[in-house]
């Protein structure tokens, strides 16, 4: 059954962390779209430091978050046409991109050329949009131009410098200027809106000048959508930034995907608004790019407990999911993503190389057959309310979403064989969670859950006579 359309309240979103322009294009064409998931959050477009290792190797990922100016001309991901039909390509699909906004800082210490052929120093950004017309100088950054030292102290962390970054100052209008006008040349190509990062280290008013002011977004309509990085706490709570947009919820990502990692998931189905954001509030994720590094509680290394959890955000209700996908770091968390080497005559250095889903270099979650279907699951059940059907008080959990959807998740070495009472209308269906079909009978539905797997069955995906699993009847 081809995937229910999505409005931007039921989305399902993936990061394709590192994935250069190419590769992003192709992947909305090729399964994003078709398989219901319509947003892609990209890696920030802007042009980027270049980190030299001195014992050679491949650079450091985190190059991307030091912007050297705003154009879009040349990151190790390509160039700014490659961009630009990227993001065609994505809306012609349905999908809409959400772009890495990183302006709460330039560059760290020391100087050179970034990705385009700029020179910066740390305090010295001498073109912005490469025509000479904008620039920002010492005076732009501050007013603070130390490291945050006392994360209690709300001032500092909004006014000084995070990890030595140089911190515009944002309180000037000059400088909103620049941001907006980076902002809205990606709208004006069709970008969907932004995740923010470091959202918490720009204060709210100025948060709220320039995100609230932005173009119209063609083709979609409507203002961008925003998501704000918010690591809430007692000086900066998540909420201080709802009012604005949605917020990254790291409580949940903390409390959920310890749950699964710790087989203990029982209770989820009634969810707190973890650290105080509504549903509609919050952005979740089982991991980021960030915790995936720093935080490790539950990813992609940890397999099928991983897909499982994620094949649950999408199921259920609360806040907007967002998959990560990236490429496989080993253990070396700053390791750069897997790249076609050192490019002669190209500033950018090491170009990144065309996503391979096949080799293991890259790392495709949202393809991940438990997970790959979910993004329809989530469309199918739409805005219905979450109904507890099954557990069995500790590693299983079974709901129906209205009568649109009913999803089984066993976190457990031991497959699951559960009859339970279901809203879903009577129909054999697909599960979405993996291979096989599922019968409803009678209000009635018979499924075996797999150790570590789900069961997830949806009105979208009831197969007639094109059952995607084997027949139950023949075995075929
Ligand atoms: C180092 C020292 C500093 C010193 C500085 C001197 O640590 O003490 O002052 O040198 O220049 C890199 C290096 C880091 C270095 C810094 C500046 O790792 O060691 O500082 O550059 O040269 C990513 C990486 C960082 C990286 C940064 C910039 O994670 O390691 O720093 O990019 O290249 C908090 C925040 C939250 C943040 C999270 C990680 O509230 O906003 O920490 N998350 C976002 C992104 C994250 C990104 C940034 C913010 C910064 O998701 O990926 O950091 O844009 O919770």
């Amino acid at each position: 059954a081809a995937a229910a359309r999505t409005t931007p309240d039921d989305e399902a979103l993936v990061q394709l962390f590192q994935w250069n322009w190419d590769s992003v294009a192709a992947e909305c064409e090729d399964f994003l779209g078709p398989n219901g998931f319509s947003g892609v959050q990209v890696s920030p477009p802007q042009e980027h430091v270049v980190i030299p290792f001195a014992e050679g190797g491949n650079h450091p990922w985190w190059q991307d978050y030091q912007p050297v100016s705003y154009r879009l001309d040349n990151t190790r991901r390509g160039t700014a046409e490659e961009f630009a039909a990227m993001v065609r390509t994505c809306r012609d699909n349905g999908v809409r991109v959400y772009v890495d906004a990183v302006v709460n800082h330039m560059t760290g210490d020391g100087d050179g050329v970034g990705s385009a052929g700029t020179s910066w120093a740390k305090y010295d950004h001498p073109d912005l949009f490469g025509d000479g017309t904008a620039s920002y100088g010492y005076d732009d950054f501050g007013p603070c131009y130390e490291e945050i030292a006392n994360w209690n102290d709300k001032e500092e962390v909004q006014n000084c410098q995070l990890v030595g970054l140089a911190d515009l100052d944002t309180a000037d209008p000059r400088v909103r200027d620049h941001i907006k006008r980076y902002l809205n040349g990606l709208v004006d190509l069709g970008v969907g809106g932004f995740r923010v990062d470091a959202a918490k280290h720009v204060p709210e008013a100025h948060i709220a000048d320039i995100f609230g002011n932005l173009n119209t977004v063609p083709g979609f309509g409507g203002t961008p959508r925003v998501f704000y990085e918010v690591y809430g706490d007692a000086t900066v709570p998540y909420t201080a930034y709802a009012p604005y947009g949605e917020v990254t919820n790291f409580d949940y990502q903390r409390d959920v995907a310890g749950k699964f990692k710790d087989g203990n998931i029982a209770g989820l189905a009634h969810m707190p608004d973890y650290g105080g954001l509504t549903s509609e509030q919050a952005t979740v994720f089982i991991d980021n790019h960030d915790t995936q590094r720093y935080h490790p509680t539950l990813t992609y290394k940890d397999g099928d407990r991983y897909h499982l959890a994620a094949a649950f955000m999408l199921a259920h209700p609360y806040g907007t999911p967002v998959v990560t996908s990236g490429y496989d770091f080993g253990d070396n968390v700053t390791e750069g993503p897997p790249s076609t080497g050192y490019a002669e005559g190209n500033p950018a250095g090491w170009i990144t190389e065309d996503t391979d889903c096949s080799t293991g270099a890259w790392v495709c979650s949202h393809r991940h057959p438990t997970v790959a279907g979910m993004a329809a699951f989530r469309a199918s059940a739409g805005d219905t309310a979450l109904v507890q059907r099954a557990t069995d008080g500790n590693g299983r959990l079974a709901f129906d979403r209205g009568a649109r959807g009913f999803a089984a998740f066993n976190a457990t070495g031991d497959t699951w064989r559960l009859t339970s009472d279901t809203s879903l209308p009577d129909g054999t269906y697909d599960n979405a969670a993996g291979g096989g079909t599922a019968t409803v009978s009678g209000g009635r539905v018979t499924v075996e859950v797999p150790a570590n797997g789900a069961v997830a069955l949806h009105v979208d995906g009831e197969c007639e006579d094109d059952c995607g699993g084997p027949d139950p009847g023949t075995g075929d």
